[in-house]
């Protein structure tokens, strides 16, 4: 009997501060032990050669969701949990989503069972707020925060989801009372809905104009919008999905004035642009998500934005929707791009990705891949410590990496339920053989040995960007507005 459940020895350890050899033992599900030459193991994986990272945590995606447009997602929380364990991800933080009529007491509920009957892996929640009410602002969202549902998303777009600047604020108000953090979706609805409604009236109807109507100066308004609000009283703000140039110029030059803004991006702003819509056919349809896919110019500006800081988290905002009547095509090779699913599949190639275009390239380091995929997760949505790092006291949730390993991306060698992927044919080096969740070997040998109904719900603190907001003066210029409007 060993001292350790399980060692993995002689890895190259990946933090998001440093790189070192090490071994590392874990017990009761727990990193026990770091250090060279520790005691052995119940079970020993050799990991000579390979990476040893944090598994990845992916704070955006949508798992067994309706859509703003009413559709149910490709994916369960099994299929999803699975998908993303083969990619490397250890923990996902998907949406209990309000739409107008619900109750949020009962959508969390609805979701917690979903989650806890078929999750693998661990998950928190984020709550999407559609209908931000006197009962959900004073007594519902207060109640799921203290549960642990410590984020919450709203629309600024979206005929059944959006919130005016008013509603925002409101909410705002409540986020900085209760301490959450809210997430905004920043696309200017009316530009996009008046550019829609002329393009089809043009008889512009294919999945390209998806990308026309959603221009990137409203993502780029919006965004200046939703920052202007969070300034007015100084409550922090992320911008989630950042996909065009503008957006992020304006994000940083928030940031350098000292404004608590955060942003978060994804795949498909680096790896995929608005030609992708413009494919054979309907095919474009599968590249359609939003904000879309840009140019060249703004996925230079997204690996920019991840190297400096101005964007934190790249999460998937995997948005599972089959290309047929399900989601993509509802009316077939008649429907139009405003009838189509907005959302891209991503679990499960988010690291990967990222790993061998932007590590193995030599565009980001090793470290820089682990705060984009993991660490800076855990610090935005209240899961410092526990996930997200290779520490004694975290969850053993890692990943080890074969360098080396080559592969050419099909949708058959993938986990989810969406019957396509965007990065068809990609090759890509570097590859997570085995998946490690809290101390349980999940994936290994491309076989999954994990129960349904494994994973466990994680209740989250607030954000550490509350605690240590980066707009210095942002406190002191607002308290005398907070207090005069009755924040405090
Ligand atoms: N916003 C998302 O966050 N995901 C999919 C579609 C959307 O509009
Ligand atoms: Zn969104
Ligand atoms: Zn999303």
């Amino acid at each position: 009997m060993g001292e350790f459940d399980l060692v993995v020895r002689k890895g190259r350890v990946a933090t998001a501060a440093e790189v070192f050899e090490a071994d590392i033992g874990i017990r009761d599900g727990v990193i026990a032990a770091i250090g060279s030459s520790i005691a052995p193991g119940k079970r020993e994986i050799d990991a000579a050669g390979r990476w040893v990272l944090p598994g990845g945590i992916d704070s955006h995606c949508h798992v067994e969701q309706l859509s703003g447009m009413g559709l149910m997602c490709a994916d369960d929380f099994y299929s999803a949990t699975v998908s993303a364990a083969f990619g490397g991800t250890t923990t996902i933080i998907p949406f209990a989503a309000q739409h107008r009529a619900m109750k949020i007491p009962e959508v969390v509920a609805d979701y917690a069972r979903l989650a806890r009957e078929k999750a693998v892996i661990d998950y928190g929640f984020h709550l999407i707020l559609a209908n931000p009410d006197d009962t959900a602002l004073q007594t519902d969202l207060p109640a799921a925060i203290r549960e642990g549902i410590t984020s919450l998303k709203v629309y600024m777009t979206y005929d059944k989801l959006r919130l005016d600047d008013h509603q925002l604020l409101d909410v705002l108000a409540v986020a900085a009372r209760e301490q959450a953090l809210v997430m905004v979706h920043a696309e200017n609805h009316d530009m996009i809905r008046w550019l829609a409604h002329r393009l089809l009236e043009q008889g512009h109807t294919a999945p390209k104009y998806h990308a026309v109507a959603h221009d990137p100066i409203a993502e780029s308004e919006a965004t200046n919008r939703a920052i202007a609000l969070s300034r007015l009283l100084g409550v922090p703000l992320l911008i989630v999905h950042v996909s065009g140039q503008e957006a992020i110029h304006t994000i940083r030059n928030a940031k350098t004035r000292g404004a608590a803004v955060y942003a978060e991006t994804c795949p498909q702003y680096l790896f995929l642009t608005a030609e992708d819509l413009d494919r054979n056919g309907m095919d474009g349809a599968m590249f359609c998500c939003s904000p879309p896919p840009r140019d060249k110019e703004s996925q230079e500006a997204v690996w920019a934005g991840m190297k400096d800081g101005t964007l934190l988290t790249y999460s998937s905002d995997h948005a599972p929707y089959r290309f047929d009547k399900t989601g993509k095509l509802p009316k077939g090779d008649a429907t139009t791009f405003k009838e189509m699913a907005n959302g891209v599949p991503g679990l499960e190639l988010r690291l990967p990705l990222l790993f061998s275009e932007g590590f193995m390239a030599g565009r980001i380091t090793i470290q820089e891949f682990v705060a984009l995929t993991a660490t800076n997760h855990a610090a935005m949505y209240g899961l410092s410590g526990r996930k997200g790092t290779i520490a004694v006291g975290a969850d053993a949730d890692i990943g080890i990496w074969n360098p080396d390993r080559e592969i050419t991306v099909t949708t058959g060698m993938l986990h989810d339920n969406v019957g396509y992927t965007p990065y068809e044919g990609r090759k890509l080096k570097g590859w997570p053989e085995i998946v490690i969740s809290r101390g349980r070997v999940v994936v290994e040998n491309n076989t999954l040995n994990a129960e349904r109904g494994s994973g466990k719900f994680l209740k989250r603190k607030p954000s550490d960007m509350l605690a240590n907001p980066t707009g210095i003066s942002a406190a002191v210029a607002r308290q005398m507005l907070r207090s005069l409007v009755g924040m405090q």
